[in-house]
């Protein structure tokens, strides 16, 4: 592990010494303006975050450090006999901004699996619960039971200084992101296995072993696996997830606390839940015409009563992308080579057909197209995986490479609390009247 934080330490040096550098040249540039809509909608367009590890741009879709998704899937070492990047390689990117030898990777492996024991209390934890609990809420209190092993928390209390917040940081994202497999595999078998648990295989990469504990031991869904873990991993700084991360991060509040924060916002339908909805949605849509195998006209009927019920079609439109989701093009190039034939696979990309047209023509929406969640689970249930309100606990596990990665980034960088102005209904009033 030291390894890898020394060399973090030395690349936090030198982008702290050019963000210095920046801000003394160019600190009182203006970025953009904020118009007072955008204040009320949701701040959108609104620069106002930096997150290093990826860049969205609205046409091309997300860029991790650079690197589109098409070119991890050529950059990014695999696991033997696989072809899927393996995350621990998009971690170690996001993280030190260059791309990993092979080398690197299985060292980010070996850190994980050495550090992937779970306390017997986080499994208490969930125990606890109400088997009908949703998988996302047993995966967060799940989270909060591991935070009695932050060490940002023991160190802070003992006056830790604030150069050594990201060591602390790195510590407890590393020892997270090693247990989130275990905790989501146990949920999974608890829910709907009858708590029939599998143990960790040690031998395996981070992606693969998840994929072993939750029972599913095929290659391809290992595989896909480890494209999901990479793709949904994080899509810059002001989503839901990512964002409310950060800001609880920047109270200092342990990667644990911060996670889990994030995480509960991830579980919301207009975001990570967008997954379990898209393919709850479909097999509705089936229920209702009766068939497996709708045709376009009956997708498209089935898209206008959803509207007119005053319903969003779920896996359709972003607050930023404008065209389709590269990360759903991933996954449907999965489809081509793995299931070409499969029913449900068949539907989404009829779906893909149908919905961006109708959408369109409503006139108000600023993107027809997928979104990552359009296709996910469809893939998932190829394989078995039908348990849909699971989904986003999978979405989660990937994106805790993303959000952690920036929070000791953040804490690297000496970033402060993030404390944006707000504004009431009638100061804005008395500020029009006085213009
Ligand atoms: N179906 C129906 N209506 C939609 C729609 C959809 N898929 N996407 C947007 N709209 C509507 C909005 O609800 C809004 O309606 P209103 O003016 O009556 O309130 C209008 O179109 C304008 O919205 P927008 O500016 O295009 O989108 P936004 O930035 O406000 O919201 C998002 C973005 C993702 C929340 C929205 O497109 C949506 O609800 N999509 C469906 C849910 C989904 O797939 N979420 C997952 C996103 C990806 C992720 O985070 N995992």
């Amino acid at each position: 592990m030291d390894l890898i934080k020394d060399r973090f330490k030395a690349k936090a040096d030198i982008a702290s010494a050019e963000i210095k550098e920046l801000l003394k040249e160019y600190g009182t540039r203006k970025i953009g303006e904020v118009t007072l809509s955008q204040v009320y909608q949701g701040m959108r367009g609104i620069t106002g975050l930096v997150t290093e590890t990826s860049l969205l741009d609205a046409q091309e879709g997300i860029r991790f450090r650079g690197h589109t998704i098409p070119e991890l899937k050529e950059k990014l070492p695999t696991a033997q006999n696989g072809s899927e990047p393996l995350p621990e390689g998009l971690f170690y990117l996001m993280l030190m901004g260059e791309l990993p030898t092979d080398e690197d990777v299985a060292h980010v492996t070996a850190i994980l699996q050495r550090r992937s024991h779970v306390p017997n209390h986080v499994f208490d934890a969930i125990d606890a619960l109400p088997i009908t609990t949703h998988p996302m809420t047993m995966y967060v209190v799940g989270v909060m039971a591991l935070q009695t092993e932050s060490s940002f928390t023991k160190r802070y209390a003992e006056g830790m200084n604030k150069k050594d917040y990201w060591d602390a940081a790195f510590d407890d994202t590393l020892i997270l992101i090693a247990r989130l497999p275990r905790i989501a595999a146990y949920i999974y078998r608890r829910k709907y296995k009858n708590s029939e648990h599998i143990h960790p295989n040690g031998m395996l990469d981070w992606a693969g072993n998840l994929a072993h504990m939750m029972g599913f031991d095929d290659h391809s869904f290992r595989e896909l696996m480890r494209l999901y873990m990479t793709i949904h991993a994080d899509h810059e700084g002001g989503n839901v997830s990512a964002h409310t991360t950060h800001l609880v991060g920047s109270a200092l509040s342990d990667p644990y606390l911060a996670y889990a924060a994030g995480m509960n916002g991830l579980a919301g339908p207009l975001h990570g839940l967008a997954n379990q909805e898209v393919i709850k949605w479909i097999f509705e849509m089936q229920e209702e015409l009766g068939t497996d195998d709708p045709t376009t006209e009956q997708i498209a009927a089935y898209v206008q009563k959803t509207l007119t019920s005053g319903k969003v079609v779920p896996g359709y439109g972003h607050a930023v992308l404008r065209k389709t989701d590269p990360r759903f093009t991933a996954q449907m190039e999965f489809g081509k080579k793995h299931m070409p034939d499969d029913k449900l696979v068949n539907t989404v990309w009829k779906i893909y057909e149908t919905v961006p047209p109708i959408l369109q023509s409503l006139g108000k929406i600023k993107n027809p197209w997928p979104n990552v969640d359009a296709h996910s689970g469809a893939l998932l249930v190829h394989y078995g995986l039908v348990e849909y309100e699971f989904y986003t606990v999978l979405f989660a596990v990937s994106r805790a490479l993303g959000v952690l990665a920036s929070l000791i980034w953040d804490r690297a960088l000496g970033f402060p609390l993030e404390r944006p102005k707000s504004v009431t209904t009638d100061s804005v009033k008395m500020w029009i009247a006085g213009q």
